[in-house]
Order: structure tokens, then sequence, then C-alpha cells
């Protein structure tokens, strides 16, 4: 310092040198500001101070082993909370591993936002070759929702409110943030910089139905004599629940709900037709779609799975509009939020409404208690080696002994067969493989749970699905996260039991046979279980529970049990080549 300085400084009547502020804690000033307190990532060059300051600020700030598990774990986080979940990664590596979930969220429309460090513009577009260089911002954009990148600290508040809006608004999805290594240091004076903040107004507005759409969905709803609703997981994201009750109560329509749909209203309750669920989508004659697409899960609308072509009419609530017409003709499009829209309908209905011909009502009545009795000694079955019914009758007793936990499933016997005999309680309380059936969400999901809702955290895995986010087990303990994760370890994926025809090696599909995945767990101070029959499978279950503490338990499937691909092994190409006898 000069002397001159020096008595400048010195002297009282001079003001104090301006505060400063700088890109790391703007980015976390934005999100505070915007309701956002729990990041979920892997820390390295250049954001491991970002994830640092945040968690000295209060923020909580959940370090994973891999940054698809965050990814995961900050969509479903979105989708439980309808905040956009945050998923922090380093530049290009981390990036990428980080793309699946930000792919899969804008998929399954959960509300996330991707934020990765990145490298210098200057190199980067001289493709000079930096430290983890890579166009992210580029490759990201397909994949997502909205890509955006901040180039100066004066722009992160508008940066962070753009991206928190585009992941909410509208069809909710993934967003991309791209912040290069510079901005985290740029300085700027702190109270202009707590002025270039926003705080997101009404990120997700109502969207209301025109009333047209409404009396034209009514007067179809009205002709029909075997009519159906088909809840969706966006129904359970919409937060909708009384008015989706409601409906369906006032209605009188039987309903069938989509995997995350389940729960919306209990699976037991005397309008679900989950039990007859073919039966319901083959002879309905309208259907109500609410928060569900067309997609592959309801065989396009088409085929098979429906009545003949043309003998079912479509209604379809859906706040993306281009999602009308999709597969089939939707003869009464209503485009808006599900919640107005639900509750329009209801108001339309008034006290006039004629309830759908009870023929119909006893017909899926029916048909659910035959299924449900056809299936209800396979549960009790006390077989050795246990196959998945009676492991699964086991946790469906649990889980109706606790209807708030929150159930964790992937796998593909394991995933499709628990999603039938697995009854739910309460909304928003399954989350599983959604519309990609991705392996891998098993250990995000279970953490993000555990960590929003401060429940207790049931998963059911297949031995493979297990296998992809299975490091993840360290970041359960470390949390401390009351996490049961069941095993269903049948060696191998579908089963356990295939041969490779050379003799060489173990066939594609097989794992080591036996191995005892709750070692895993215990390598990292939590409770190992290994049960071979389902009173076995109950208690461990039950006092993993009860304790809220990390357990897994590692649980014997007959290794012949299961099918090819579980339920969908018919999407499975078939060779074109006839083999020699
Ligand atoms: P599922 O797999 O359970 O059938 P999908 O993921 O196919 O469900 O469909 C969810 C649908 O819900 C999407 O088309 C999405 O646009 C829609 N959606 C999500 N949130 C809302 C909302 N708040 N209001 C209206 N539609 C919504
Ligand atoms: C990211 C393909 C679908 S289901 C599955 C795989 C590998 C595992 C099935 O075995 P598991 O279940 O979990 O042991 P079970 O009960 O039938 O034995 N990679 C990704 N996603 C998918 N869907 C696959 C591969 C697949
Ligand atoms: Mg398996």
């Amino acid at each position: 310092m000069t002397a001159l300085a020096k008595i400048v400084h010195t002297a009282p009547e001079v003001e104090a040198e301006p505060e400063l502020t700088d890109g790391f804690h703007l980015v976390i000033d934005a999100l505070k500001l915007n309701g956002i307190e729990t990041i979920y990532g892997v820390p390295g060059i250049p954001i491991t101070d970002l994830g640092r300051m945040a968690q000295a600020e209060g923020m909580r700030v959940i370090s994973f082993r891999h940054e698809q598990h965050a990814g995961n774990a900050a969509a479903i986080a979105g989708f439980l909370t309808q905040k956009p979940g945050i998923c922090l990664t380093v530049s290009a590596p981390g990036f990428l591993n980080g793309l699946t979930a930000l792919a899969n969220a804008t998929t399954n429309c959960f509300p996330m936002i991707l934020i990765s460090g990145s490298s210098e513009r200057e190199i980067v577009d001289l493709q000079q070759g930096d430290y983890e260089e890579m166009d992210q911002l580029a490759i990201a954009k397909p994949l997502c929702k909205a890509a955006f990148r901040v180039l100066h600290a004066a722009d992160i508040g508008i940066g962070v409110a753009r991206a928190i809006r585009a992941a909410c608004s509208g069809r909710p999805g993934g967003v991309y943030l791209d912040l290069p290594a510079k901005l985290f240091s740029q300085v700027m004076d702190a109270e202009a910089g707590q002025k270039s903040l926003v705080k997101v107004i009404d990120p997700a507005p109502a969207q209301h139905p025109a009333p047209e759409a409404i009396a034209r969905a009514l007067d179809v709803l009205k002709s029909a004599k075997r009519p159906l609703i088909v809840l969706g997981k966006g129904a359970a994201y919409a937060q909708a629940d009384a008015a989706i009750r409601s409906l369906v109560e006032t209605s009188g329509i039987p309903y069938v709900p989509m995997s995350m749909a389940k729960g919306l209203l209990p699976d037991t309750h005397p309008l679900s037709a989950g039990a007859a669920r073919s039966t319901a989508l083959k002879d309905s004659d309208v259907v109500l779609l609410i928060g569900a697409r067309l997609n592959w899960l309801l065989s396009h609308g088409k085929g098979k799975s429906w009545g003949e072509p043309g003998s079912t009419k479509f209604i379809q609530i859906d706040i993306e509009p281009r999602e009308m017409d999709s597969n089939v003709e939707i003869v009464a499009p209503v485009v808006g939020d599900i919640a107005s829209c639900v509750q329009a309908l209801l108001d339309g209905m008034g006290q006039g409404w004629q309830q759908p011909p009870s023929d119909w009502i006893e017909t899926l009545r029916t048909k659910r208690e035959a299924n449900v009795a056809k299936m209800a000694p396979k549960l009790m079955s006390n077989a050795s080696p246990m196959n998945f019914h009676a492991a699964l009758g086991a946790l469906r007793t649990i889980v109706k002994e606790r209807p708030d936990a929150i159930l964790v499933n992937e796998g593909a016997n394991t995933l499709d067969l628990a999603r039938g005999i697995i009854d739910m309680y309460q909304p928003r309380k399954r989350l599983d493989v959604g519309t990609w059936g991705i392996m891998g969400i098993g250990m995000g999901f279970a953490v993000a749970a555990a960590v929003e809702t401060g429940k207790p955290v049931l998963c059911v895995e297949g031995d493979s699905a297990f296998g992809f986010s299975g490091m993840e087990v360290e970041t359960i303990c470390r949390y401390g996260l009351p996490v049961c994760i069941v095993v269903f370890n049948n060696n191998g994926i579908y089963r356990g039991t295939d041969t490779d025809p050379t003799g060489r090696d173990p066939a594609t599909t097989v794992f080591v046979p036996d191995s005892r995945y709750d070692k895993m767990m215990e390598a990292f101070g939590g409770v190992g279980y290994h049960v071979t029959t389902p009173d076995e499978l109950t208690r461990a279950v039950n006092e993993a529970m009860n304790s809220g503490r990390p357990a897994l338990v590692n649980a014997v499937i007959d290794p012949a049990a299961g099918s090819e691909s579980g339920n969908i092994g018919s999407l499975n190409p078939q060779s074109g080549i006839k083999k020699k006898k």
C-alpha cells in the first residue's frame, strides 16, 4: 500500500470500501432466494468450493459417488416437491455422467436443473484442449427442455430464474445451466449483486382449460357406457389429490393407475380397476386420461390391449397441447394444468351427474375379485427357494402396515411383479423406472426420497438393477438415511440359469451365483441381512425399518423363477433366421 493510500484509507471522512460478492455466492444466493435448499452432486474442479460454500451457507449438499445417481436424486426430488431438483457436476466427464439423469428427467416430465461447471469459452470454441474441455451447452441442448449459459456474475440471477421457470412451467422437465469456471471468481458490488437476483413469482402458473373443451369432454363422458379414468404420474406430480379423488368418486367412474400414480387413491379403493387392468382397457368405450401419455406403456392407445379400432374414444387432460393426437385421435383434448382441469370437470358435472351403468362396474369388480383370488395363494407360498410371489407377498403386508413409507422399485420381474402385487395407499409413494424403464435409478431415488420427505424408504431391487447404483450404499450410510434395500437375488438378469452354449464364459445374463449383497452394506457400517424365506424377509425388513438405519436384505430368489424381460418379453426382437434342428 502506498503512503498516500494509507492516509486516505485511515482518514475518518472516507467511505468504507464497498462490500463485494462473487459468482460462487451469487449462485448460492439465487438458489436460496428461490426456496431451493438442497444440492445433489459430485465435487471437483471448478465447483468444489461452490459445494463447500453452499454447505457453509446452510444448504444441504449431498455428495454422491457418481453423478448419474446425484442426477436421479435431483430429478425425483423435483417430482416429489414440484421444485426443480439441483444436480451439480464438474466439467465434461462429470457433466456427461449427469446427462443420462437429465435426459431421463425430461422424458419423465420431472423438473430438474443440471448445473455444471465448464471450461472457458475462448478455449472450448477454438478447441485448444482445455482441462475437461467440452462444448457442454451444445451437447445438453437436445436432451433437455432448455439450456442456458451464464458468462457474467451480474446475469446469474436471471440465469437461475430462467432455469427454474423452464424446468417447472408447462410440461416439467430437465434444464441445463452451464457455468464456466471464470464466472465463479468474478466479483461485483454486493448490493448490486443482491439486486440482480430474481425470485421467480409463480413458476408454474395455473393454466385453466377452455370452457368449450370442458363441455366437450363432459358430453363425451356422458355418452359412455363403459367409461374409464387412467391416472398417470402427471396426476401424481400435480398434487391435486383431493380434486382427483373427488372426480373419481363423484363421477363413479372406475380408474386404472399407471405405475407411479398408484396410491393417488388407495389401491384398495372400490373404484380401482388396477387388478382388472386388461379388461378395463379392452372393454372401455370412453377413456379419460389424466396426466398419462398414450405411449408404449398404454400400447399407444391401439392394438391388442384395446378394443376394436375406433371403439375407444379418448379424452385427454394434459398441460402439453402437442401431446394430443400423438398416437391416436383425441376426441376431447383438455389442455391445462390438472388441478384446474379436474376442478372444471367436477364443477361441470354438477348435481345431475349420472353414474356409469352398474353392469360395467360389476364386470370390473368381478374380474378384479377373481384376479385377486387367483393371486392370493401364490403370495402365501412357502416354496424353497423363495419365488418372486412369495417374497413380494411378504413385502405387500409390510407396505400395508407402513403406508407412509416410500417404495423405490426397479428390475424386470422384480419390477413388474412388485407393481402388480404391492398395493399403495398414499400419493407419490411409489417411485420407479418410469417412461424409459431405466435401470439405475434405485439409490439416487432412495437418497432423495429420504432427504426430501424424511420418511422411511423401502427399495425393492432386482440384483442387476441394484448393481447400476450399488456403490451409493456408501452415500446412504454416510448420511445415515432410513433406507432399507431388498435385493431380489436370483443370480442374474431375468433368471440366473442361463449358460454359454460354448461352455467358455458365464452366460451374458448371469452373475456370480449366491452373491452376498448384504456384505456391501456391512462394509460401510450399515446392517446386512441374508434371508431365504418369506418369514425371515418379513423379520429383517421390519427390524431394519424400525431401526431407521441403513440396511440391505439379500433375499435369495429361485434363479429359475423369472421370465425373460418380466412382463415385456414380447418387445424383444426375434431372429429372422430359423434355427436348424
Ligand atoms: P405415466 O407414465 O404415468 O403414464 P406420463 O409420464 O406418460 O405418465 O405422462 C405424464 C403427463 O402428465 C405428461 O404428458 C405431462 O405433460 C403431464 N403433466 C405433468 N404435470 C402436469 C400438470 N401439472 N398438469 C397437466 N399435465 C401435466
Ligand atoms: C440403463 C436393460 C432391463 S431390466 C434389466 C436390464 C439390464 C435387469 C433385470 O434384472 P434384475 O431383475 O434387475 O435382476 P429380475 O428380477 O428380472 O432378475 N440398461 C439400462 N436400462 C435398462 N432397462 C437395461 C439396461 C434391462
Ligand atoms: Mg435378477
